[in-house]
Formats: structure tokens, sequence, C-alpha cells
């Protein structure tokens, strides 16, 4: 499935436009290793556009560059080359891959066990923990351009997809990495305060709503959170607001799944699953109801009533969860 850095290097060098492109609501690895790409390719000398459905989240708006993040335009274009990145499965790429027309080659960047391969090149490392993670690797390994906001960038994408270096897949080898973004000009305190300490209030407001309303399963072993649609507009919520608030009921001790219902358009709830035991796999969990992601980290989007999905998701992963003592 994958063809390695060379094929994907000689495609970046021989086209003349470039769409990159990450998924819908993207989080810090998918902003992070958008902007990397796109600055890359941009002082490569090629003509390169970065969108996603949702456009650039305002709390990375501090990051040099980020203005070249946008939301598609209404009227397709075409492209020589598509640079998918962070992106599990090809419909996550939302009105970003509708707003092509045409391109020669569809190249598939990611790091999540539940892609199937949708590029037309494919590189997909599931041991990495961060998309940003393999985005280094390749500009290293094609000798593409580097420099200092292509760095802080791709240390956005780490720490963010990593809990700040805590998560699973955290190895020696991703401390060598942000090792070396740091000596690329990496300014770790004055980063990390712009991702972890510059929350707008309605972030925290809303914590305190999602911690009253709680609700715990299986002998406090699952944990829940449930957003309703009028609370999001009450506070004038952005999906941005939302990332990582499950981390706060995943942190309980004796709680192994921690769940995330939001309702959202469609008749639909998003759910986000994370576990703390890899016998029970989030990832496996989401795909029945047609989502996916990593075996810790994984979401899913089901059609029902914010009662019916919570009632079935709950009553599921509580069978699970009760299959270990
Ligand atoms: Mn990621």
């Amino acid at each position: 499935m994958n063809q390695g850095f060379a094929p994907i290097g000689d495609v970046l060098r021989s086209a003349g436009t470039v769409a990159v492109l990450t998924h819908v609501r993207p989080d810090g690895d998918a902003i992070g290793s958008q902007l990397a790409m796109v600055l890359a390719l941009q002082k490569l000398g090629k003509t390169v556009t970065a969108w996603n459905e949702d456009g650039l989240p305002e709390s990375f708006a501090f990051l040099k560059g980020s203005e070249l993040i946008t939301k598609p335009p209404d009227e397709p274009l075409e492209f020589d080359t598509v640079l998918a990145l962070d992106t599990a499965a090809r419909n996550r790429l939302g009105t970003g891959i509708t707003a092509i027309r045409t391109y020669k080659t569809l190249v598939n960047i990611d790091h999540h066990a539940s892609n199937p391969g949708y590029g037309d090149l494919n590189y997909i490392d599931v041991q990495a923990p961060a998309t940003g993670q393999i985005i280094y690797e390749l500009l290293r390994d094609q000798k593409l351009p580097f420099f200092p906001e292509i760095a802080e960038a791709l240390f956005v994408a780490i720490s963010t997809d990593t809990g700040s270096f805590r998560y699973q897949n955290t190895t020696a080898h991703t401390f060598e990495v942000a090792g070396k973004l740091v000596e690329a000009g990496v300014d770790l305190a004055t980063i990390s305060h712009r991702i972890y300490e510059s929350y707008p209030k309605r972030r925290i407001l809303l914590l305190g709503q999602l911690l009253n309303e709680a609700t715990f399963h299986a002998h406090d072993r699952i944990a829940t959170f449930t957003l309703t649609e009028a609370t999001k507009a009450r506070l004038s919520i952005d999906p941005a607001d939302i990332d990582g608030l499950i981390d706060v009921i995943r942190s309980i001790d004796t709680v192994v799944v921690a769940i995330f219902f939001e309702e959202v358009a469609d008749q639909r709830v998003r759910i986000s699953v994370r576990s703390k035991d890899l016998r029970i796999d989030a990832n496996r969990i989401c795909s029945t109801w047609g989502g996916g992601g990593h075996p810790l980290a994984a979401g899913a989007r089901i059609r029902g009533t914010l009662e019916q999905v919570r009632t079935k998701v709950i009553s599921y992963v509580s069978d699970e969860v009760l299959k270990y003592p």
C-alpha cells in the first residue's frame, strides 16, 4: 500500500499546481501538516493552495503563514496534484475534495489505522503518532524546503496529536524529531502557551456545563459528555472549542472509555471515543457505525437523536468494557 517517499517527492517536484487538503473539523495535526506542506511547496515555486471544509480555526491563526489556509471556493478548480493529509477516508475531505474538478495524482499521507489507501500514491504509517511527524520525514528525506515557520507548524501537529508527548505512539524517534524542530527555531514555551493556555472563555464555560451533566456507566468505567445544538448556539461554540475537552473525563482514575456525544446537522450525532485500554479498541467500536481512527482515539457520525445514539453506544461500549474485569 505504501509507495514510499521517493515517488511522492517526484510528483510534488514535477507538479505545477498543488492543492493541499485535510479533514473536516481540522485539529492541530491537520492544520500543522497542511501549513508545513503549503509553505514548503510555495518555497519550491509551486502554485499551491490549501483549504479544508471548515477553514482555519481561530486557535491556530497565530501560526505564521496560516492565512494561506482557507475554505474551498464555490467554483471547482483543476490541479495537477492533490495532497490529502491526516485524513482517514476520502469522504472526510468533505467539500475540500468536491471543490476540485480534476487532478492527475492524489497523494494520501496519513497515520490512521483505518485509512484504506484511497490515493494514487499512499504513505500511511500507523506507527507515527502524528501526520506531522511523517511530513517532517518526507521533507528531510526528499530534501524539500524546511525553515522555522515549517518547524513551528510541525511542532504544533506533533505536540497536539501526542497530547504533549504523552500518548501511546510517542517514541524516542518522536522526541528526536521534536528536538530537530526546536533546533530549527521552535520556541517551546511560547508555542505551548499559544496552544494550551490561550483558550477562549466560552470553552471553559462549556466545560463547566459538560461536567455538570456528565454521566457515568459500567461502575464508573465509562464517562460521557453530551453537547446539544442549543448549548452550542447559546455559548457560540466553534468546533475547535470542543477539541480535547473529553480528556477531562478520560483522566478520571476509574474511567477506561470516555465518550463525547455531540448533536450535529442532518439528525446525526458525532461521537468521539477515547480508550485507555488497548483491549478496548476505539477504532473497532467506531467502525461499527462507519467511523474510524486509532486504537485509543476514534470517532463516528451516527444517525439518530442524542437519546437514541447515547442509548445504543453506551450499551455497546458497556458490553465491551465489562468483558474485562
Ligand atoms: Mn493526526
